[in-house]
């Protein structure tokens, strides 16, 4: 097994582990990390961190040896299967956070940009560099990448295939920390940050931005009116605002 699917306190923890090829994603890597997300889908856990194993890669892309000799048909069928894979980070009940431990290149990057949140070590490195092996990105990143950084940036960084380090990562909103120590604590600290909330409303708040991308703005407001009307029904809106009102703590129920 090159994924392994452990729990830290109320937190979900999917470390790939192939170090051998840097945590490359491999057909079989995808297929356990599609099962460990469907896991993670059924659990309790209030927030899935993905991580990779060892200090110097989070995950070095695609697996390169698996890609060359490909038929057309396989490649077009094997980038549909990891954009639906990584893509399933989107449709999980509770948000995730990439640690970012080292390089995180290509599909790894890719990865990460499908988590909610990413966090990084200083001497983490990303980028997309597909350009350089005559190829493009294929799991998501000539898409996700624009929409976290700009299109100009994206445009860079892909065209170039130019490596960004921890602090510009930082810089250009393309991490949303750079943090020291274990990388799985910074992680699990920067997902207590939201994690004691209502899963419903974080579920809710989540899909509202995401969809800010994907309709123009007077479609996106209905779809903001329609979102808080549902999170104004849940017994975690009654609650949290009855605790406002009686200046307690609110103990929000996930319903
Ligand atoms: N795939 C397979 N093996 C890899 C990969 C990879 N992506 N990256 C590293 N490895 C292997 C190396 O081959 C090497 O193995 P071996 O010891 O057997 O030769 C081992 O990992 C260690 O790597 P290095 O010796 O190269 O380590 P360095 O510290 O010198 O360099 C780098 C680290 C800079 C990360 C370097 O390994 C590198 O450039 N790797 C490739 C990064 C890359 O180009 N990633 C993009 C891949 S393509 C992609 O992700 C497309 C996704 C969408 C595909 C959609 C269609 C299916």
């Amino acid at each position: 097994m090159s994924v392994h699917l452990t729990r830290q306190d109320e937190f979900a923890v999917i470390t790939l582990d192939r170090q051998e090829a840097l945590n490359a994603l491999s057909s079989a890597v995808l297929c356990e990390l599609a099962q460990a997300f469907d896991q993670v889908a059924g659990s309790d856990a209030r927030a899935l961190i993905v991580t990779g194993a060892g200090a110097k890669a989070f995950c070095a892309g695609a697996d390169i040896k698996e890609l060359t000799g490909r038929s057309l048909s396989e490649q077009r069928r094997d980038a549909a299967f990891g954009q639906a894979v990584l893509g399933r980070l989107d449709t999980l009940p509770m948000s995730s956070v990439a640690a970012i431990n080292g390089y995180a290149f290509g599909g790894g990057l890719e990865l990460a940009l499908a988590c909610t949140f990413r966090i990084a070590v200083p001497a983490a490195k990303m980028g997309l560099p597909e350009i350089k092996l005559g190829l493009i990105p294929g799991y998501g990143g000539t898409q996700r990448l624009p929409r976290a950084v700009g299109e100009a940036r994206a445009l860079e960084m892909i065209l170039c295939g130019r490596t960004v380090e921890a602090e510009e990562a930082l810089r250009i909103g393309l991490i949303h920390r750079i943090v020291d120590g274990d990388p799985i604590q910074a992680a699990i600290s920067f997902a207590r940050g939201f994690s004691g909330f209502g899963l419903p409303a974080l579920r809710l708040a989540r899909d509202a931005v995401k969809r800010a991308h994907d309709v123009p703005l007077h479609e996106g407001l209905k779809i903001e009116a329609d979102l808080n009307t549902l999170a104004f029904q849940t017994q975690d809106a009654v609650e949290g605002m009855s605790a406002f009102m009686e200046k307690r703590k609110p103990k929000f129920q996930d319903r």
